[in-house]
């Protein structure tokens, strides 16, 4: 075969490979130990020097031809199958992401941001504060001092006391101490619910060690019991989304309200089923009462100026009673079963115009 009849059949051979195999086999079918293009480039070393001349160049431009064609075919078959897999890869990043099919957003999340939602609508912001806090601002600040029995109560658990110091740390034993810190910060008006963790040395059914409370503080000019009662109910019909909703406030004690009252929702059994509204039976859901002036005059204001009210609520128990578990514990045991079955969506979040409660 001569020169130009066999670089034509290559050139055609590399154009029709469509596999990087296939273009491999033609490679070394020419330039393989025993290739066409090697035998013909062997013959050079036989020839007189006038024939090796005129066939070198001619033999050497094949070879580079050839190299050249099988260089840019495999580029190019590259190419294409890195196109393909893009064309099969590729990502709908509009589709919903993974995590939110295998995970789901506790109740307790579920139910904090459905407080924020209704207390917003209120004009109450969300404040925080430590989980580590010190006796002034989880007791004193509260007028609950040293000797008051109200201490004992609380099943507090306390940190050891520091070497050289006479200050012994403590897990907050309810989030008033946030609203303490508020009103020692912040001028007056104040309107902020305190959601959070909360810690008592206390355990069975309906108490674990660690649990959540609400808390709601608003200080102002002429706030009254009425403020409160409105207030509450308010929140009520909204969380419950039940508009007939009947409370009952009954006289009680606590440190660090006065006149202090504990709130009972109106209710009723159905087919063993609790349902909010109504008022054949009363169940308590949270305590609160006209902040205490001392308290108001702890955190460096004059209550003859600022009055307030404030309200405590546990949100396990709020949970509990509107999406139906029975038992607290189950909460905490973090038993992806319970999770899946009582979880929500992380697309179900709560809004006032699309239903808190979804
Ligand atoms: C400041 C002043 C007053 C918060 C209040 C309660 C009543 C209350 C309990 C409900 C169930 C705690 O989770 S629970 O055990 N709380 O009854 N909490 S008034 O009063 C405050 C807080 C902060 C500065």
């Amino acid at each position: 075969m001569d020169i130009d009849t066999l670089k034509t059949d290559l050139l055609d051979q590399i154009a029709a490979a469509a596999s990087p195999e296939a273009l491999e086999a033609v490679r070394v079918a020419a330039m393989g130990k025993s290739g066409s293009v090697t035998a013909l480039l062997k013959t050079l070393g036989g020839m007189s020097p006038d024939d090796r001349q005129v066939r070198g160049p001619l033999l050497n431009g094949l070879r580079e031809a050839v190299a050249g064609a099988l260089s840019a075919r495999k580029i190019a078959l590259e190419a294409e199958a890195l196109n393909a897999r893009l064309a099969s890869e590729r990502l709908d990043m509009t589709l919903p992401v993974a995590a939110a099919v295998t995970g789901s957003i506790h109740p307790v999340s579920q139910v904090m941001d459905e407080l924020a939602e209704i207390f917003a609508d209120l004009g109450f912001a969300v404040a925080t504060g430590p989980e580590i806090e010190d006796d002034c601002h989880n007791f004193s600040a509260l007028n609950i001092p040293e000797t008051h029995p109200a201490r004992a109560m609380h099943d507090t658990f306390y940190f050891p006391q520091e070497p050289g110091s006479d200050k012994r740390m403590l897990l907050r034993t309810h989030t008033s101490p946030v609203q303490i810190r508020t009103m020692m910060t912040q001028a007056p008006p104040i309107r902020i619910i305190a959601p959070g963790r909360t810690y008592r040395s206390d355990s069975d059914a309906t108490h674990t060690p660690m649990f959540h409370q609400v808390e709601g503080l608003v200080i102002d000019k002429g706030i009254t019991l009425a403020n409160l009662k409105w207030t509450l109910e308010t929140f009520v019909k909204a969380f419950f989304e039940v508009d007939d909703v009947t409370l009952r406030l009954r006289p009680s004690y606590f440190p660090f309200t006065e006149p202090s009252v504990e709130v009972d929702v109106g209710c009723s059994w159905e087919g063993g089923r609790l349902k909010i509204g109504g008022t054949s039976s009363w169940l308590e859901i949270l305590g609160s009462g006209m902040v205490h002036p001392r308290v108001i005059a702890s955190c460096g204001l004059d209550p003859e100026v600022y009055q307030g009210f404030a309200f405590g609520c546990g949100i396990d128990r709020l949970a509990m009673l509107k999406y139906g578990m029975n038992d607290l514990r189950a909460f905490f045991d973090a038993d992806l079963r319970w999770l899946k079955h009582h979880g929500f969506s992380a697309f179900d979040v709560p809004t006032l115009s699309g239903g808190v409660g979804a």
